[in-house]
């Protein structure tokens, strides 16, 4: 196989030239936690790999997400690659949960200390993609006008990259500093003095809303939908917690490896329904107090697929709200109703429902007085207008799909991605979809990604495209496709266990529901990351069962 030196930049060709030998290995499409570790295990193999990133430096969806708050919401000893124990010793967290600087910091230190740098192409938008069926070579274009050839490509764009563009009339118009959390000015913005709406109260919203009270001279949170947070429990880590951490990390991260959803615990056995009142409360006081984000889905079996179980649990944080906030019919506003505890992401907080105590701080219930437009002077609602200097969007993402689509991917025949997921999201296993040869996706839909610990799903699909590759070369194939078959059974699948919970009935990112004229489809794999790696390994031990191989097209 022909190899560029990982640091050398091949020339651009003319798109209309059919090469047979292509200038890279590979193009990993993204530099956040997936790209950079693609990077790293292509290399090891001896690859000539380019990453291409659309933003001016690396770091994902830490680059981006910097608004006042931002910081993981998985604890950081878990929250961070496994693959390098030398790294594992080297590096300290300084907090339970890092914010996002330190999380950025973490990122520029694997950069620098595996010498990624040199084969990352910053500033730079992949806008489309096209596949040669003669040559089993993708052609890449970018927005700086230059065009690559490559066998493989990596779709690390992320989960959650695509920012959901605010849908309310009249937005355009607003005379005032309009914010996105996702895209947070890096300068950071003084918001002293200020006037401020919020839109939008999912995980961005709960951890940014206690910060911009602390700065801004009200707030005001336009609220569509309440949502079940829970205290993190934030604190610094001392010298002897990190030593002590560092001392078991060999065993602790063969652990996350082998866990249910990328941290490590023993999954429930019991039904709720099956304890009392009391012991009951008792389970979920300490889940509550334990600081962890799934502290609440660890207490009983069924909390996600049985509607009376869930509704105690529901009731159990509706009353810790009742608790935490002063003014009742506020508490009653932020408490979820009707509304399944955990089928919309659940958030950590530092301080949120607090919040609502302070005299400046202020929420606008949507479902009562929606928001009828956005005005030059601040939002309206179908009560009255509220004048504001500044409105804070934090109304998310186009999720799982939407990096993708939006590049112009042309497949097999000429069908392009955007077709093909017409009506949602087909692959097989998550990896590849059929018609789209040697274009493998990083924890994109109808994997377990978002339902689990993003960085150990990310390592698991990292390595199995890493291996399968190098299983590819070695034995002189040049093309891996999903099978028409497979994809159907794996959709499927992923459909069917889903419809054992209840998630899909819910409106939300995990559904697409959130995105106006999006598929309804459930997105991510609910069978555990666990059982995904075995049918992963399976597959490929089995000679890639579900894929077909190709020999180069002279060999054919
Ligand atoms: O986005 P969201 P997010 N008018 O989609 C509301 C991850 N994350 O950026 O629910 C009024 O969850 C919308 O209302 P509704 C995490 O996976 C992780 O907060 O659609 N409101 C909702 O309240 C998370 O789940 C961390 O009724 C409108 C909010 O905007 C995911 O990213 C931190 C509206 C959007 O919530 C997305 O979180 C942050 C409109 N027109 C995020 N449109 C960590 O800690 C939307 N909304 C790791």
């Amino acid at each position: 196989m022909p190899s560029v030196h990982p640091t050398q930049t091949p020339t651009p060709t003319q798109p209309s030239a059919r090469p047979t030998v292509p200038q890279l290995d590979a193009v990993v499409v993204g530099a956040g936690f997936s790209g950079l570790y693609q990077l790293y295990r292509l290399r090891e193999l001896g690859l000539s790999v380019r990453v291409i990133e659309a933003c001016d430096d690396i770091g994902g969806t830490w680059h981006r997400n910097r608004y006042p708050g931002a910081r993981c919401d998985v604890e950081s000893a878990s929250y961070s690659y496994s693959f390098s124990p030398d790294l594992d010793q080297e590096w300290e967290w300084s907090e339970r949960y890092a914010t996002q600087p330190e999380l950025l910091r973490y990122l520029h230190h694997v950069a620098d200390r595996f010498g990624l740098r040199a084969d990352i192409t910053l500033r730079t938008r992949v806008t489309r993609a096209v596949y040669d069926e003669d040559d089993h070579l993708w052609q890449i274009v970018t927005d700086t006008g230059e065009t690559l050839t490559t066998r493989f490509v990596v779709l690390a764009t992320g989960c959650m990259s695509a920012v959901k563009e605010p849908d309310i009339p009249g937005a355009a118009a607003f005379e005032g500093r309009a914010l996105h959390t996702a895209d947070w000015p890096h300068e950071g913005v003084d918001l002293t003095g200020k006037r401020v709406a919020v839109i939008g109260t999912g995980c961005s919203g709960v951890q940014a809303i206690p910060l911009l009270a602390e700065q801004a001279a009200a707030v005001t949170v336009f609220q569509r939908t309440p949502v079940y947070a829970l205290p993190a429990h934030n604190r610094p880590l001392s010298a002897e917690e990190n030593a002590e951490l560092k001392a078991r990390y060999p065993q602790f991260r063969i652990a996350q490896r082998q866990s249910r959803g990328g941290t490590v615990f023993e999954p429930p056995t019991r039904s709720a329904l099956e304890a009392d009142d009391a012991e009951r409360t008792a389970a979920y006081a300490a889940g509550w107090e334990s600081g962890l984000l799934s502290g609440l889905l660890r207490t009983y079996n069924d909390i996600l697929v049985d509607a009376a179980a869930n509704e105690t649990v529901a009731e159990f944080v509706r009353s810790k709200i009742r608790t935490i906030v002063t003014d009742p019919g506020t508490a009653e506003t932020l408490s979820p109703r009707g509304l399944p505890y955990g089928t919309k992401r659940p958030c950590l907080d530092t301080g949120y429902y607090a919040t609502y105590n302070k005299p400046h701080v202020s929420v606008v219930d949507l479902s009562k007085t929606p928001i009828v437009g956005i005005t030059p002077s601040g939002i309206s609602t179908s009560e009255r207008d509220h004048t504001v200097d500044v409105i804070v969007f934090a109304t998310g993402f186009d999720a799982m799909t939407g990096s993708q689509v939006a590049i112009d991917i042309v497949g097999k025949g000429g069908t392009t991605l955007q077709e093909k997921w017409a009506e949602g999201p087909r692959n097989h296993l998550g990896l590849l979809s059929s018609g789209f040869p040697n274009l493998f996706t990083v924890i994109g839909p109808l994997s377990p990604s978002v339902l689990s610990n993003a960085v150990v799903a990310i390592e698991q699909h990292v390595e199995w495209i890493t291996d399968c590759i190098a299983h590819l070369r070695e034995s002189d194939l040049t093309e891996i496709d999903a099978t028409a078959e497979a994809e159907e059974e794996w959709c499927a699948h992923v459909a069917e266990l889903a419809g054992l919970t209840l998630y899909p009935a819910v409106a939300s990112w995990y559904t697409g529901a959130n995105v106006p004229g999006k598929p309804r489809v459930f997105l991510a794999y609910t069978g555990g990351l666990d059982r995904y790696r075995a049918r992963c390994d399976a597959a490929a031990l089995d000679g890639y069962r579900g894929f077909t191989l190709a020999p180069p097209s002279d060999a054919r």
